[in-house]
């Protein structure tokens, strides 16, 4: 008969043996493949977007922040104002003007623009066009840093 210590070593090490590899094999097949997301998906996402906003005749909108596309959400011929950073989440599209983002529920909210209108624009810290303001030139689509404008503008015009 082995004794009470010899018999909780040798458990010990028997588990000890199975446990670690158990564990180091688990290890991979525990972490998901990636899955890829499918080629194109997210850009046919932004050009069925651009196709309903322009079809809509609308001067402004909102594209929610679930729709895929990024910064490609935003239609040749208007300024895009978006929640995040690189053209993620909510989208605000305009061709003209909206002196009050509320409207648009994106007061204070902006953090990235692109400008694919053929003008340039001005945002505003205020209401109806006033305080400081930044200039988007056409064509520029910039990340809008925490020392300069992020989620801090009120208004936005066409000059
Ligand atoms: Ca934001």
């Amino acid at each position: 008969m082995t004794s009470i210590a010899a018999r909780s070593a040798v458990v010990l090490a028997a588990a000890t043996a199975s446990t670690l590899p158990a564990v180091m094999a688990h290890a991979t097949p525990a972490r998901p493949p990636l899955t890829p997301v499918a080629p194109g998906s997210a850009s046919a996402v932004a050009s069925q977007v651009n196709k309903d906003i322009i079809a809509s005749g609308q001067e402004s909108g909102v594209v929610d922040a679930r729709v895929a596309g990024g910064w490609d959400r935003c239609p040749a011929g208007f300024i895009c104002l978006f929640d995040f950073c690189d053209g993620q989440g909510k989208m605000a599209y305009f061709k003209w003007r909206s002196p009050d983002l509320r409207a648009q529920g994106m007061n204070d909210m902006t953090s990235a623009v692109w400008n694919r209108a053929d003008a340039d624009f001005d945002l505003y810290e205020g209401y109806n066009y006033t305080g400081l303001h930044s200039r988007f030139d056409r064509g520029m689509r910039v990340n809008l840093s925490w020392w300069g404008g992020d989620n801090f503008d009120s208004s936005l015009r066409r000059r």
